[in-house]
């Protein structure tokens, strides 16, 4: 069927394991990221399975370059189901580092890249009246870890502003909305990291059974394939071993 649904952070991790699911499903699935020859090995491992994907290359800190993603999905399938905003970083440090650099770039991509697909894709959902959007937040949005405390702020608001646009357009939209609140899971996601305090504490966590991508992959599916009626809020969803 014709489900078109865009995924920032396709590249990699939870992004990877949620299109190749969500392709397997019969989802047209538009991968975005700044990795373009990942995305293309990823769409050609989902063509290979039969699934269907495009791939155009974007920053989602750059505004008028997830415009583009939008106009060019418009273009390809005439149409938009959902938006999953995944993608995001975490280079953890202590705040009186002054990593301020590092602080900035989380701003960008884990709050304004949300924000930029959100006012991209917005227009079409309103205009079709449904749709789902996902953004993917943190277990961090619901505690503090050592650290964290920039990157735990940075998904704190993911967390505060998708239940926001859930009441804005859910009752008058039939736009459904979801934060996605992982524990530690199996990815990329720490080779960011600069700290080496943190480095070697993250280190210490490694004898921990972690969840994989493809369990997250699975939470945002439930989500998704609900009847319109069912929103799910929050999915927070953390390995058994962790504390
Ligand atoms: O990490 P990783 P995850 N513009 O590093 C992309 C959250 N989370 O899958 O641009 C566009 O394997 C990057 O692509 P590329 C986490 O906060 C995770 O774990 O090609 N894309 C890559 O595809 C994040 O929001 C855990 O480098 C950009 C992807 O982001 C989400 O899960 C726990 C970009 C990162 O893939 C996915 O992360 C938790 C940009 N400017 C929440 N910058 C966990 N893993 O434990 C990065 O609670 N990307």
């Amino acid at each position: 069927k014709n489900n078109v649904i865009i995924i920032t952070g396709a590249s990699s991790g939870i992004g990877k394991a949620t299109a190749k699911l969500l392709a397997k499903k019969g989802a047209k699935v538009v991968l975005t990221a700044r990795s373009t020859d990942k995305l293309n090995s990823l769409k050609k491992e989902i063509e290979d399975s039969q699934g269907e994907a495009y791939v155009v290359t974007a920053d989602v800190t750059d505004k008028k370059a997830f415009e583009t993603v939008v106009t060019k999905t418009l273009e390809k399938y005439g149409t938009i189901n959902s938006l999953i905003n995944n993608a995001g970083l975490m280079p953890l440090s202590f705040v009186e580092k002054l990593k301020t650099d590092e602080w900035n770039t989380m701003v960008d991509v884990n709050i304004k890249g949300v924000l930029n697909g959100v006012s991209a894709v917005l227009p079409t959902l309103i205009k079709k009246k449904g749709g789902n959007i996902i953004n993917i937040s943190s277990m961090a949005a619901n505690r503090y870890f050592p650290g964290g405390a920039v990157y735990c702020a940075t998904k704190s608001a993911v967390k505060m502003f998708s239940e926001g646009l859930r009441q804005e357009l859910a009752p008058k939209y039939g736009i459904n909305v979801t934060s996605i609140e992982p524990g530690a899971v199996d990815t990329n996601l720490t080779d960011t990291i600069t700290d080496e305090d943190i480095k070697e504490k993250m280190s210490a966590m490694q004898n921990m059974t972690t969840l994989e991508a493809d369990d997250i992959a699975n939470a945002i599916y439930y989500a998704l394939s609900q009847p319109n009626r069912v929103n799910i809020n929050d999915v927070y969803i953390v390995p058994s071993e962790q504390q």
